[in-house]
């Protein structure tokens, strides 16, 4: 099947259609689905019904060509022999993994069937609940007809929390909306702070901007309790504790206040509550006090402090490691006051990033008719699946579960709860998957995906200001199906009615695109699906030098920045930024650090996106094996060194893991890189054996990084494995 080459391509289509013995090659233009801020624009290279080639697009103007490391291998990833090729019914005990082929008709009137069971039954349609998250970013596969099709139902909302909300809460409290400087404009910054971001793994377009500016002066600075990457490539390091960010931010506006280095005017005229911030951290957050808390030393403290009020041009890039903790909303509400105390907000290069998806007014109320849904329907918070799979939130027990574009049995936390709660044998689960995920191996009913090169979709992204189209340029695998088709034929089974459901994918886009509609937002004013899909991306419309702050007018109720935040006060927040402890640290519960002495990071590996590739073997050899980062001070008195086998273990569960010891973290600290299959990793769990379903201060947010551990090795390979590049696998400890 031939789609519409975009007319970049087809205008000089003769220069793209290249006759290679008999078979045509053609170009095709595709958009990377995956979660990361850079949506990235590819070129798929397609022979016959086969892509061949897949490389990154250079007309596009912030993607630029290049790809990571992990998508340049999507081509394995389409064509891997692991793919779900029919659908399939469990025929062992759960977790075993083993199923028969059934075929789709088979498979769809099971799950409307027992889904009309379900929802007729006493415990009514909310024992319902699907569960998904960004496995693809696309706006039609993730977040239209499928949430149209569970409001009709009348399932369990789903909260999608596991990302992105606490501090998408606590930045909407100080800023109005997900939006912030530019990042194209990071390339003229004369000081950029990576604020808990780990830059040139997670956001790598927006990195190569950061080394622009530093190459033309500018100083990169990253504060993380880990040397990750881009601490690494920085010009500063900084180091603070788990989870003291807020005080670390206070802290800076302590030394900015006190010697007068704030921007007075900007202050006055563009802020609520500059008065009573003053006066907070002029009293409370003493750089002694805040050098003890968060153990940076003072001088570094005086120092930052100094450059950011000195530089206007100054950049903070805040991502979402930051906030992975029960403080971290207020965390990123914090750093988020920082560009208006120095004034930041002025210059073009200058101010804050988190997010742009607020930036994409997509009409989502059509794409997703939350009217569909009956007032009063309950909320599911992702973050909680364990409790929710065990019946301990309010509400009827869960007991069917539809997963898709998400693979919780390895990415949610509390994971022992969750596996034990997919194991319930009076659970129905249906996983779809383009793999045999974790998750997989727990479902009833387990039916095949396509890949983006597969099916179509709309893109918007959450780091640049470019919408695109995604047009399918080979055959669905096997007999792999999009989400869309599937919850079209679940419709049209339960008999849902065809106006809602049997819509195109091409219509949807249309309809989230406010195409027909009469009042069109400015910034999508005059993108239509044709134009995209003979164009290409288009920028929305916004100013070229997008400043969004530079006289105030700000997003929130009182158009200006709340530093002071009536909103929050209502919502029984301190309506000023605060420091709180991270809920498992030696500050937030000493008693638990005594026990388990060690904050437990798990960030991606750069080699993996989440849990997806880790199946890849090429990505999955890069990564080696699952490894611990810890300091040769606390290595030393548990007797482990680099190359041995450890057990990371807290009254949640146990990882096993390869040690690296290094000076790489803080002491007290130890890093997991992630999020490993666990069925790939050595003892058939990983990190998230550890972490807890806490939820952050706002947001509903999940907390990984707030988790207590203990160490302890397990084995120590011979001196022939002995060293830190050693590839072998993981050894499990002799049973003692
Ligand atoms: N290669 C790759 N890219 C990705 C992803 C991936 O899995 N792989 N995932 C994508 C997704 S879904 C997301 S949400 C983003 C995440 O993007 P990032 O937020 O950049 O990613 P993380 O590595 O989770 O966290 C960044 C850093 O925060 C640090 N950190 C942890 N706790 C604290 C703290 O208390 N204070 C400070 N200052 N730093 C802390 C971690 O050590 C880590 O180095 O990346 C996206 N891009
Ligand atoms: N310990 C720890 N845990 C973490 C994190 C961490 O840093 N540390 N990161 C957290 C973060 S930031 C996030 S965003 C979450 C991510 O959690 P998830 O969104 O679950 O992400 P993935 O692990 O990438 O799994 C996505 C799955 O969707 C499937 N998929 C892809 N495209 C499609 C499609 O079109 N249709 C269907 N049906 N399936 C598809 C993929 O094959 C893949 O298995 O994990 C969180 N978990
Ligand atoms: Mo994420």
């Amino acid at each position: 099947m031939q789609h519409s080459l975009t007319p970049t391509l087809a205008a000089s289509a003769t220069g793209f259609a290249i006759l290679k013995g008999m078979t045509q090659s053609t170009v095709h233009l595709a958009v990377c689905p995956h979660d990361c801020p850079d949506t990235c624009s590819m070129r798929v290279t397609v022979e016959g019904d086969r892509a061949v080639g897949l490389a990154g697009d250079a007309d596009h103007p912030f993607t630029r060509g290049f790809l990571c490391h992990k998508v340049s291998r999507y081509l394995e990833r389409v064509y891997h022999p692991g793919r779900l090729a029919h659908p399939l019914r469990r025929i062992g005990r759960k977790g075993a993994g083993e199923f028969e082929r059934i075929s789709w008709d088979e498979a769809l009137d099971e799950i409307a069937h027992r889904f009309r069971e379900i929802a007729d039954g006493p415990a009514g349609p909310q024992a319902i609940l699907p569960y998904s998250y960004c496995g693809t970013m696309g706006k039609i596969q993730s977040q239209s007809l499928d949430r149209r099709f569970f409001h009709r139902l009348g399932a369990s909302k789903l909260d999608r929390t596991i990302c992105a909300t606490a501090g998408g809460a606590g930045y909407t409290y100080t800023i109005g909306a997900r939006t912030g400087m530019a990042p194209e404009a990071f390339a003229e910054s004369r000081l950029i702070i990576n604020w808990g971001s780990n830059t040139a793994v997670t956001n790598s377009h927006l990195w190569v901007l950061m080394r622009e500016a530093q190459k033309r002066g500018a100083m990169i600075v990253t504060i993380d309790p880990y040397r990750c990457r881009t601490a690494e490539r920085s010009d500063w390091h900084i180091a603070p504790r788990v989870g003291t960010d807020a005080a670390l931010a206070l802290g800076l506006m302590h030394v900015i206040f006190r010697d007068g280095l704030e921007d007075r005017d900007y202050l006055e005229r563009y802020s609520v509550g500059a008065g009573a911030l003053r006066e907070r951290v002029l009293s409370e957050y003493g750089v002694e006090r805040v050098s003890t808390i968060t153990g940076v030393e003072a001088g570094e403290i005086e120092r930052l402090a100094r450059q950011l009020a000195g530089t206007r041009a100054s950049a903070i890039r805040i991502n979402y490691g930051l906030q992975r903790h029960r403080g971290g909303g207020m965390a990123v509400r914090t750093i988020a006051c920082l560009p208006a105390v120095t004034g930041a907000w002025r210059e073009y290069a200058g101010g804050v990033l988190l997010s742009t998806s607020s930036m994409f007014p997509l009409n989502h109320q059509t794409l997703e008719r939350p009217d569909l849904s009956s007032p009063g329907t309950r909320t599911v918070n992702m973050t909680q699946l364990a409790e929710a799979l065990h019946g301990e939130l309010p509400g009827p027990p869960v007991r069917a579960l539809y997963v898709y574009n998400s693979n919780p049995a390895a990415v949610a936390p509390d994971q022992k709860r969750v596996l034990s709660g997919l194991a319930r044998d009076d659970l129905f689960t249906v996983v779809h998957e383009q793999f045999a995920t974790d998750t997989c191996d727990y479902a009833d009913l387990v039916i095949p995906a396509t890949t983006q090169l597969e099916h179509f979709d709309l893109h918007t992204a959450y780091g640049h200001h470019w919408i695109q189209v995604n047009h399918p340029c080979i055959a669905p695998l096997g007999e792999a199906r999009s989400n869309t088709w599937v919850f079209r034929q679940l419709a049209a089974r339960l008999g849902f009615d065809a106006d809602v459901f049997q819509v195109s994918d091409e219509q949807l886009a249309r309809e989230a695109l406010w195409e027909g509609a009469e009042h069109v937002p400015e910034p999508l004013r005059g993108i239509t699906l044709d134009r995209l899909s003979n164009e290409g991306p288009l920028r929305l419309n916004i100013a070229e030098r997008y400043t969004p702050f530079v006289e105030g007018r700000f997003p929130t109720e009182s158009g200006k920045c709340e530093l002071y935040s009536e909103r929050m006060a209502a919502e029984g927040f301190d309506p000023l930024p605060a420091y709180t402890p991270a809920a498992e640290s030696p500050d937030g519960d000493p008693q638990l650090a005594g026990r388990f002495p060690l904050q437990l990071l798990s960030p991606p590996s750069p080699h993996f996106l989440n849990s997806t590739f880790v199946n890849v073997d090429s990505l999955r050899l890069s990564a080696r094996r699952p490894e611990l980062e810890i300091h040769p001070d606390d290595a030393t008195p548990r007797g482990i060194r680099s190359g041995d086998s450890v057990t990371v273990f807290n009254e949640r569960g146990s990882f096993v893991a390869v040690a690296v010891v290094g000076a790489t973290v803080r002491p007290g600290v130890a890093v997991a890189p992630g999020v490993w299959w666990n069925k790939l990793a050595g003892d058939g769990a990983n990190a998230n054996a550890t972490t807890s379903t806490r939820l952050t201060d706002m947001g509903g947010g999940a907390t990984f990084f707030d988790n207590l551990v203990e160490i302890r090795r397990l084995f120590s390979p011979d001196s022939a494995a002995k060293t830190a590049d050693s590839t072998q696998p993981i050894q499990q400890a002799p049973e003692s």
